[in-house]
């Protein structure tokens, strides 16, 4: 059962290769560093990854400004690499998921350079949003992008002849693809291909909801922002014609053996996402409803129980995650110092324990702070443009308790890490954790253990339907297999279901569980 649907059985590892081992004394992680160090995600008792994008890119977006769909970026190695890498994750049944990145591309993608160089009017310039400015050379329309300011900027900003602009949802460095060239679609069909002939066991596809735009691209009358939260604006994305491109893209997925897999970035309200998870579209959509909270239990319910109606009138489970590296780390969300750490490791367990399928953030099973980098080191161009740093969640891994290597994240002792590691990095170090018994690193690889097992004796369902209660201080998520995940968001200890105390966060006394900290209860004739 676990390997047939292991996407959602599961737990999916993500990723981040720039910040996960570098194995060539570059300061940036590498390819060979993630295959070098595969067996410690083996060891987890994952059932895959999710590699977020390594192909050829200026790196203005950390790679999600996409130059050459089907390479890899030298930073990061060679194609030979990736098939290495594909090969021996298979050997350890580990699977690969993509990241794909179709609604905007690079500046320097070579269609977006020929639009440049052919002109208005030019056929290179309609696979792209380009359109001339308004009246005083003010932008076609009122649009801001995601990353602050403006979406649109000039196409040759010191050019008198040409005056026209282009669209861009996020960064200046990332161009929108115009998807109502059938030009568009096929492109991406031969990427997705690429990568699936080369072994990939799927793709999660960056901005989902994104890609068309209302005709005509009007002013925005009331939100002027292309995302708030989890309200995007309608005129910018979710457009109906989305759907078709994944039920294209599903039709494709499985013409392999076995079938690949579609995970979703849906930024949208539980409600919206429902509609991209369906047996002729993506498998799977994260629950960002839920990814974005803090420590709220009453939200906390209310997030679990409008994904259960999703559940139940669309038939989709709910993907859920707590981190990744666009979110605030939940050790710092969650309240920071001891406290925040005892809730970032409940965290964990209720994101394994919930009905669903399950993915971590590298980091997130060492309990790893945000880590305040320094305003003259940061990367990030949402920072750059007036918006939050987050860069904080993407500092690299520490391997090590000593400095070396940047704490042991390279292979070379005297190696500089692309962002700066705080200098207390390595008492969250993998090596410091392996020696304790009651780290967060050996409490999810027996939760992992504890899930994979539920699996197989029918006790963990990802489509089973589950009660969300507040049980005084605990908040409760009953699943119809009988698995009861308790988390005691208030300030006392809660008295626990009874049933057969399966693993707990914190350490229970007769049946207690203390505050800040989560269960996993076997309750009815099951336990
Ligand atoms: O993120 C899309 C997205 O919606 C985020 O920009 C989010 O709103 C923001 O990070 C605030 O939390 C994806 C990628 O995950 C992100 O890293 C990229 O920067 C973005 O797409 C553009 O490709």
């Amino acid at each position: 059962a676990l390997d047939e649907k292991w996407w959602e059985t599961g737990v999916v590892y993500q990723v981040y290769p720039r910040s996960f081992a570098d194995s060539n004394g570059d300061g940036v992680g590498d390819l060979r560093g993630v295959i070098e160090r595969l067996p410690y995600i083996a060891a987890l008792g994952v059932s895959g990854i999710w590699l977020t994008p390594f192909q050829p890119s200026p790196g203005v977006d950390q790679g999600y400004d996409v130059q050459d769909y089907c390479g890899v970026d030298p930073l990061f190695g060679t194609l030979e690499d990736f098939d290495e890498l594909a090969a021996r994750c298979h050997e350890l049944g580990l699977r690969v998921l993509m990241d794909i990145v179709p609604n905007h591309t690079s500046t320097e993608h070579p269609l977006f350079k020929q639009a440049v160089a052919e002109g208005p009017g030019s056929a290179a310039r309609r696979l792209f949003h380009i359109e001339p400015g308004r009246e005083n050379g003010q932008p076609p329309n009122n649009w801001l992008s995601v990353f602050g300011g403006p979406a649109w900027s000039r196409i040759a900003p010191e050019s008198a002849v040409d005056t026209e602009w282009y669209l861009h949802l996020f960064s200046p460095g990332q161009p929108d693809w115009n998807w109502d060239e059938p030009e568009i679609w096929d492109m991406f069909d031969d990427v997705l291909r690429f990568w699936f002939d080369r072994g990939a066991d799927g793709a999660r596809i960056d901005v989902a909801h994104g890609l068309f735009k209302a005709p005509g691209l009007p002013d925005s009358p009331s939100v002027p922002a292309v995302i708030d939260g989890l309200r995007s604006n309608p005129l910018v994305m979710d457009q109906e014609a989305v759907h078709e491109v994944y039920r294209r893209w599903r039709r494709l997925a499985e013409e392999y053996q076995p079938p690949r897999v579609l995970v979703g970035e849906v930024n949208l309200e539980p409600e919206r996402s429902a509609r991209y998870t369906r047996p002729d579209e993506m498998h799977q959509t994260f629950a960002f409803a839920f990814a974005r909270l803090g420590w709220e239990p009453e939200r906390w319910v209310d997030a679990g129980r409008r994904f259960e109606s999703m559940r139940r009138e669309h038939g989709a489970a709910p993907t859920w995650a707590l981190e990744n590296h666009d979110l605030v780390r939940t050790v710092t969300r969650f309240g920071g110092g001891t406290v925040g750490a005892r809730r970032a490791r409940a965290g964990v367990l209720a994101t394994l324990g919930f009905p669903g399928g399950a993915y971590l953030y590298q980091g997130q099973e060492l309990g790893l702070p945000e880590v305040d980098v320094p305003e003259h080191q940061r990367r990030d161009p949402m920072w750059f443009r007036g918006g939050v740093s987050r860069d904080g969640a993407r500092v690299p891994l520490p391997w090590s308790v000593g400095g070396d290597g940047a704490h042991g994240f390279a292979d070379d002792a005297g190696a500089v890490p692309w962002l700066p590691q705080p200098e207390w990095w390595g008492r969250y170090s993998i090596d410091a954790q392996e020696q304790s018994a009651d780290s967060l690193l050996a409490m999810t690889r027996q939760a992992v253990r504890i899930r994979r097992e539920l699996v197989a004796s029918g006790q963990f369902d990802p489509h089973a339907g589950a009660d969300w209660n507040l049980e005084g201080e605990a908040m409760v998520c009953r699943s119809g297999t009988g698995l009861a995940v308790v988390v005691a968001m208030g300030e006392h200890a809660v008295e626990l279901p009874e049933g057969r105390l399966l693993i707990a966060s914190a350490e229970v006394k007769e049946h207690r569980l203390p505050a800040d900290a989560a269960a996993w209860v076997l309750t009815g004739p099951a336990a």
